[in-house]
């Protein structure tokens, strides 16, 4: 099937451990001349002599409200202002009939982009939604902190803190995450894992049955559960030895093949719905080795693996 794509901005990065006011999208776009590597020129590239149907609908930037609130201590209604515009924005992609690729920002930013993906399938289609979080963290810790670290917690309303609360229908059921990658845990998201049975492809799972069979079971189970799926890839999903241009890079993740192959082939699936990218900072990537993988990891999602 051919497929139209929106590509997102979300470079809001005030959730981390490493916080940036700068505009982390900005330095992807931009053409390196030396290597000739830039988002931007990969695009066009691809829509000039490849057929694509890519968009660049610019970046979906936090507005003064949302700036106010996460400078002022107020995170959550920061982030939750924040999520509105991105919820939008990612909405109207859906409802043109196209597929977001949403590049962040931090991994708090994928509440907007979720709560958009199951309004729109699951609660105005009724459909069956997935999620396949492909990071090195769980990303569903219930403490206090970094919201970076909180957004399957937010998505599943088990964020005991500020009233926080999902309306039902756009709530994401713990059965329905799948991990890929996920290797560093918190004692209570280890237990909450346990408890809800949530599929845990880690490292160790990988080494066991080997990525390939990883691969084609995890694609079986969507297949055969689910109207649709969505892929949020945290970069520190990968190795750290390697990648390292992240707050939070993580030693003995996927190597750069398999994580293309991953995005790939869940990509070319017809009932995968979007992706999102988060967590790649360009200012700890000077020799731009990273770079080149998010534009790999990007340019596979829109189909192309060469
Ligand atoms: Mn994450």
């Amino acid at each position: 099937m051919k497929r139209s794509f929106d590509l997102i901005g979300a470079p809001f990065n005030q959730f981390g451990s490493v916080k940036t006011e700068k505009n982390t999208l900005e330095a992807l776009r931009r053409l390196d001349e030396e290597r000739w590597l830039g988002l931007s020129e990969w695009l066009e590239m691809r829509n000039k002599r490849w057929e694509a149907d890519i968009e660049d609908k610019g970046d979906v930037l936090p507005d003064d409200e949302a700036k106010f609130l996460v400078n002022h201590g107020e995170d959550l209604q920061g982030l939750t202002r924040y999520c509105e515009q991105l919820k939008t924005t990612v909405l109207d992609s859906y409802r043109a009939g196209r597929t977001p690729v949403v590049v962040g920002g931090d991994h708090a930013v994928t509440l907007g982009t979720m709560q958009a993906t199951l309004e729109y399938f699951q609660k105005e289609q009724g459909e069956h939604v997935a999620v396949v979080w492909v990071d090195a963290h769980a990303d569903c810790n219930t403490g206090r902190g970094n919201l970076h670290g909180k957004p399957l917690a937010l998505l599943m309303d088990k964020y005991p803190h500020d009233n926080w609360s999902v309306p039902a229908d756009i709530r994401l059921s713990p059965q329905d995450i799948y991990y890929v990658a996920v290797r560093d845990l918190m004692l209570p998201e280890a237990e909450l894992i346990k408890a809800e049975g949530i599929d845990l492809n880690s490292p160790e799972v990988i080494d066991a049955i080997g990525f390939r069979t990883m691969l084609d079971r995890l694609i079986a189970e969507l297949e055969g559960n689910y109207d649709r799926f969505f892929v949020s890839f945290d970069y520190d999903a990968l190795d750290g030895a390697i990648f390292r241009a992240c707050a939070t890079p993580n030693v003995g993740g996927l190597s750069a093949r398999e994580a293309l192959t991953l995005v790939h082939e869940l990509a070319a699936h017809p009932k995968f719905v979007g992706i999102d990218f988060l967590e790649y900072l360009p200012e700890k990537d000077p020799e731009g080795i990273s770079k080149e993988m998010m534009i790999k990891l990007i340019d596979a999602a829109w189909g192309y693996r060469i």
